[in-house]
């Protein structure tokens, strides 16, 4: 038995240092290699602006030093160093006397910011919705949800499959249009997308269509082709008509300051006339919809809260700003 003494020991230790590198693997990369799944993103940022603020708070009553922390705060939730600096030096001015009045005074300051702008069908004409967002966004499914939405009160909607650039992507929205039974106009993998959404707009034309919403790929073999691309769809859908034209981008709420270059690079392009917010489903975050609101002067028309298609509201400030600051 001693003879094997050193043998089990080299064993034990080999067995010790693996387990170490796997475990340290498992935690540098998460369980599914790296790809943080939404649920689990979600859970490492389930601190709400408003338990931040009451944990920061915690019964004292300001001191400079304090407030020039409270700004860091909220730059640290993407409400932007601007809003951040004018928010916090209005409520040193107003002097709160707990946590929960300066939080009420910070809510006041904060809600005129956010536009919020309802989407109404116009009645017995063609509406064209043109759906704009980088990769990964939520596009395809909020058209599924908006198709959804309406098509519920008995509106006849199409979908125009614009993104040729990915196979899957018409897939997906065949897959949407047929769960819903409502029409799709598609071509195949690689075809010009401006062709089929010329084709899209005549067919629901033909067809007193009421919604016809578009959705467009999220990435091209670089930014410069995708806002080219955008700009042609752009210009079909504007010289064909249709009595409301809107162009929709759709912003990721698990994402911060890059939300804002998105939303201002997609403006400068097409011109962008609602937004909607999606992943906002066990998610605290959404800062960026301060900036986005009244920095680029956009408004919030839905907000996405999930992946089935039913999970689809109107956009509204006050529940919005009442969440971050639960
Ligand atoms: N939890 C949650 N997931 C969402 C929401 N909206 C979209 N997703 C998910 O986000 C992922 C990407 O959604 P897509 O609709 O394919 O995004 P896209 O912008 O069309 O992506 P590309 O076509 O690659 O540009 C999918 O797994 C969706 O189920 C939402 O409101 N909440
Ligand atoms: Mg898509």
């Amino acid at each position: 038995m001693e003879n094997f003494m050193p043998l089990i020991c080299a064993i034990l230790i080999i067995a010790v240092v693996v387990f170490g590198i796997v475990l340290f693997l498992r935690n540098k990369n998460g369980k599914n290699g790296g790809k943080k799944d939404f649920y689990q993103a979600a859970v490492y940022q389930k601190e709400t602006l408003g338990m931040k603020l009451r944990a920061f708070f915690a019964g004292k009553t300001l001191s400079v030093q304090q407030y020039a922390e409270l700004e860091e705060t909220l730059i640290s939730c993407d409400i932007g160093p601007g809003i951040s600096r004018d928010a916090v030096e209005n409520l040193r001015k107003k002097n709160p006397a707990d946590e929960e009045n300066a939080i009420e005074l910070l809510k006041d300051y904060l809600k005129p910011l956010v536009k919020q702008e309802t989407f109404v069908l116009k009645e017995g004409c063609l509406n064209i919705v043109l759906v704009l967002g980088v990769n990964g966004v939520g596009k395809t499914t909020s058209i599924a949800k908006i198709a959804n939405y309406f098509s519920s009160q008995g509106k006849k909607v199409m979908l125009a499959a614009g993104d040729t650039f990915r196979a899957a992507a018409t897939e997906q929205l065949t897959k949407w249009a047929g769960e819903m039974n409502i029409p799709i106009v598609k071509q195949g993998e690689g075809a010009d997308p401006a062709s089929v959404v010329f084709d899209a707009v005549d067919s629901a034309f033909a067809k007193k269509i009421d919604l016809l919403i578009v959705d467009t790929a999220g990435r091209l073999h670089n930014k410069k082709n995708l806002m080219e691309e955008l700009k042609k769809i752009y210009r079909i859908i504007e010289n064909k008509g249709g009595c409301e034209r809107k162009n929709m981008l759709v912003i990721d709420s698990t994402t911060g300051q890059n939300a804002y270059s998105q939303a201002e690079a997609f403006k400068e392009a097409v011109g962008v006339d609602m937004v909607m917010l999606t992943k906002y489903d066990a998610m605290s975050k959404g800062g960026i919809v301060f900036q986005i609101s009244h920095r680029l002067g956009l408004p919030f028309s839905f907000v996405g809260t999930g992946e089935k298609r039913e999970n689809i509201s109107p956009f509204n400030t006050e529940d919005f700003i009442s969440q971050i600051f639960k």
